[in-house]
């Protein structure tokens, strides 16, 4: 069911009130230092995460017919954009909602379909085309531009280059907006033999994309590259110093699509935080979803161990516990369970803690502590952050690769 911000408020706030009955005990100066030191700022991480999360917004330009729409389709994995055969008439822009219900997820695309109106490569664009790309960008403000055009006509596109940077000038003059463009070579397996597909069966086809894709960095964009994908070159080059953040070759064609990951992936890396949690969901992208657990195992590990200054010895770990329930339920949640303490409880069972179904989520929490490798004695900081680490580890060997390992077992992993 992945992250749903009802839900995630709810469960903030059985948290909030769980925090309050665990701390009964201590005295109002304890009780909010461990409020204003620990569970604010872990309750903080999360509504950062779920609460400001909002939709990414991305904007595709190209020639008509190079395959912006197919590329909408092929990220969302939907068919949302119509795909055409014929030419537009209008130079318009389209911003499209895409709702994605069972992961809460939303995106904003604009598609300027017939911005550049001619299937004709060689003719200049008309004026007003440029003038409807500019004002699109400025009124939406994209994350995110895909520039989209199709491989085997690179080389007779270079005039595109040319009004997309005197646009992006006048974009970044006028209004201070610097937006990372990638470059989209779509229709990838039309180049050289068709036939000749995947690339990673055909030497030939590979070394074409390379070529092609070296032409286009070295020769056009007279950009610095690196590999994005280490064993495969030819899966595109992230660049440096323009506007142009990378050059990624695909293929959209429905029923056939290749190499659109390592497109999502350069897409996400350019989002802010607050919009990758809407992308990611939306693709169920296991990996990368991983990767925002992970940061928020390493922050709920930093608000750990800030219970160790206190001046006076805090000597209860189960003062911790609603906090690590409350990362265990978003880590699940992050793999895609609901949030909700029956998440949060699945765990525990796993890790082979059963609590009935009846319980509540205060009954969890108490029963968390019998996870907790640690002591009776004052609990300092480390040994309150590796507590947390460790728990936080385990949850998301269950919750991602369905692994049952002990928290202590991650002790070692956080020590180094
Ligand atoms: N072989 C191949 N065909 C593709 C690929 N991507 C799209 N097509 C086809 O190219 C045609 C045009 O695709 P669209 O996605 O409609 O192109 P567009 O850029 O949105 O075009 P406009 O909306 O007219 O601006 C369709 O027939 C697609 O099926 C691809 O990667 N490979
Ligand atoms: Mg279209």
């Amino acid at each position: 069911m992945a992250i749903d911000k009802e839900k995630t408020k709810e469960l903030l706030e059985a948290i909030d009130e769980l925090f309050d009955v665990f701390a009964g005990n201590l005295n109002e100066e304890n009780k909010n230092f461990v409020k204003r030191v620990v569970m604010g700022p872990a309750i903080e991480e999360i509504r950062k995460l779920v609460e400001d999360s909002r939709p990414p917004i991305m904007l595709l330009m190209g020639r008509s017919g190079h395959g912006k729409s197919s590329i909408i389709n092929a990220l969302s994995g939907k068919q949302v954009a119509t795909i055409n055969d014929v030419k537009p008439q209008t130079p318009e822009s389209i911003p499209y909602v895409i709702t994605f219900p069972e992961s809460h997820s939303t995106w904003q695309v604009i598609d300027t379909r017939g911005i550049f109106e001619t299937t004709k490569p060689s003719e200049t664009l008309e004026d007003d085309a440029v003038a409807v790309l500019k004002n699109s960008i400025i009124k939406y403000s994209p994350d995110v531009i895909m520039h989209v055009i199709s491989t085997p006509e690179t080389r007779n596109l270079s005039n595109d280059f040319s009004i997309y940077n005197e646009i992006m000038e006048e974009v970044k003059k006028e209004h201070k907006l610097k937006i990372p463009t990638i470059l989209v070579l779509n229709k990838a397996d039309t180049i050289g033999n068709p036939r000749e597909w995947p690339p990673e069966e055909y030497a030939k086809k590979a070394g074409l994309l390379t070529e092609t894709l070296n032409y286009m960095v070295d020769d056009v964009l007279g950009l610095e590259k690196a590999n994005l994908n280490h064993n495969n070159p030819y899966y595109g080059y992230e660049t440096t110093e323009s506007n142009y953040v990378g050059v990624v070759p695909v293929s959209s064609l429905e029923g056939d699509l290749w190499n659109i990951n390592t497109l999502s992936d350069l897409i996400g890396n350019h989002l802010e935080e607050s919009a990758r949690l809407d992308f990611f969901q939306a693709q169920k992208r296991s990996e990368q979803l991983r990767g925002i657990s992970s940061s928020l195992i390493k922050r709920f590990t930093g608000i750990s161990g800030g219970i160790g200054s206190s001046t006076i010895p805090l000597s209860d770990i189960a003062l911790l516990t609603p906090l690590q329930l409350l990362l265990i339920s978003i880590i699940g949640a992050l793999s895609g369970r609901d949030v909700s303490k029956d998440t949060a409880f699945e765990y525990l069972s796993a890790a082979g803690i059963n609590i009935g179904a009846a319980f509540g989520i205060r009954e969890g929490a108490r029963q968390l502590v019998k996870l907790l490798p640690v002591g009776g004695a004052a609990i300092s900081g480390s040994i309150a952050a590796g507590a947390t680490y460790s728990i936080g580890k385990s949850a998301e060997a269950y919750f991602f690769y369905d692994k049952k390992v002990k928290p202590e077992e991650y002790k070692k992993g956080y020590e180094e």
